[in-house]
């Protein structure tokens, strides 16, 4: 036997021994450098070729390259089944199924403000804000509220000291737009609003306002009835009907409570316009001239009307929610419905 092809032949014998009992990672490193590196084994037999006498010189060279083959094969596997030994047991459970995940929605409160915000943008108004905590002074006195008027009360307000509250209505931000800004103002001021008010299904000791308001010369009611007909339609359809009723407001004069009519039974009466087919807004009413002396406008030139929402009440009627609590308990039962 040629003297090569038995060395292979041993060479095959020493190194699939040898490779049984590899198991670090640098053990087979070390193996493949000595067997199929460049100046390994194999090589270097491959190179011994031409000591070989011509005519067998293909068959010993076909011999090393299918060792040189097999090691390969050899190695590689013993190498996946040692990786797979390797690794510790995984503490992930790769067959549980996976886990659902909540996509964030937006509050029906912001979505009702923001709907409101853009009609009347359509309008021509435009959002101003002010700060929840006030001074009595912006939330009663500039709004011609009497030093008696029970909304003062320290069981209706919360008072943080002695002359600041939380505001009631987000009015205190009309008047200090006014106080910055000459004629014509018309904007609105959504916000949210504190009344110490036990919960129940209509009360909550918070809540969201959107007020308006409009001043220029020759603004009368017939622009406010216009503009709320216009806001009933945008934000429940061209179905609804708008109807005014006398009332009172320290700020306004005169001053009216507006309904429109009950989209949930569609005027014929049901639980939540308690039979009589309309639902409550708010109030509304033409800036008093008290309010306009505070904020140094003329009312013998200016005239305004204001109009105050309620946020909740709305959101209630279209989302058909029936208690206001609701809004408020952060319950995704709730959120992820609507
Ligand atoms: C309402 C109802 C009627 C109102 C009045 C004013 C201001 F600042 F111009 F005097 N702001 N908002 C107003 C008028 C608010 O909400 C029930």
């Amino acid at each position: 036997m040629i003297p090569l092809l038995k060395k292979l032949e041993e060479l095959r014998n020493t190194a699939f021994e040898e490779l049984e009992s590899l198991s670090s990672k640098a053990d087979f490193e070390a193996f493949r450098v000595k067997y199929l590196g460049r100046k390994g084994e194999i090589t270097s037999c491959l190179r011994e070729l031409s000591s070989v006498e011509p005519d067998m010189r293909p068959k010993v060279g076909a011999a090393a390259n299918e060792l040189k083959k097999e090691l390969t094969e050899a190695l590689e596997s013993r190498l996946n089944e040692a990786d797979v030994k390797a690794k510790p047991k995984s503490k992930i459970d790769l067959t549980l199924p996976g886990r659902s995940h909540f996509l964030g929605k937006k509050h029906p409160i912001s979505r009702t403000v923001e709907d409101i915000i853009d009609i009347f943008y359509g309008l021509g108004f435009s959002v101003a804000q002010g700060p929840d905590v006030e001074t009595d002074y912006y939330n009663f006195d500039a709004l011609n509220t009497p030093d008696e008027h029970p909304a003062r009360d320290i069981n209706d307000t919360f008072y943080v000291e002695d002359g600041i509250c939380l505001r009631t209505h987000t009015s205190p931000v009309q008047i200090r737009t006014m106080e910055n800004k000459k004629p014509p103002v018309r904007i609105i001021a959504p916000g949210r609003c504190y009344r110490k008010d036990t919960p129940d299904a209509s009360h909550a000791p918070n809540f969201f306002q959107v007020e308006g308001l409009y001043v220029d010369t020759n603004v009368t009611f017939a622009d406010l009835k216009g503009v709320i007909n216009v806001f009933a339609r945008r934000m429940f359809g061209s179905d609804v009907k708008v109807r005014f009723r006398p009332h009172f407001f320290p700020f306004t004069e005169p001053s009216a409570e507006y309904d429109f009519s009950c989209m949930i039974c569609g005027g014929k009466g049901c639980r939540t316009c308690k039979n009589t087919g309309w639902v409550e807004i708010s109030g509304a009413g033409m800036v008093d001239p008290a309010v306009f002396g505070h904020v140094g406008y003329d009312p013998s030139i200016y005239s305004g009307y204001a109009f105050g929402m309620g946020v909740d009440r709305i959101t209630m009627l279209r989302y058909r929610i029936n208690d206001i609590r609701y809004l408020y308990d952060n319950d995704l039962r709730v959120l992820t419905k609507l």
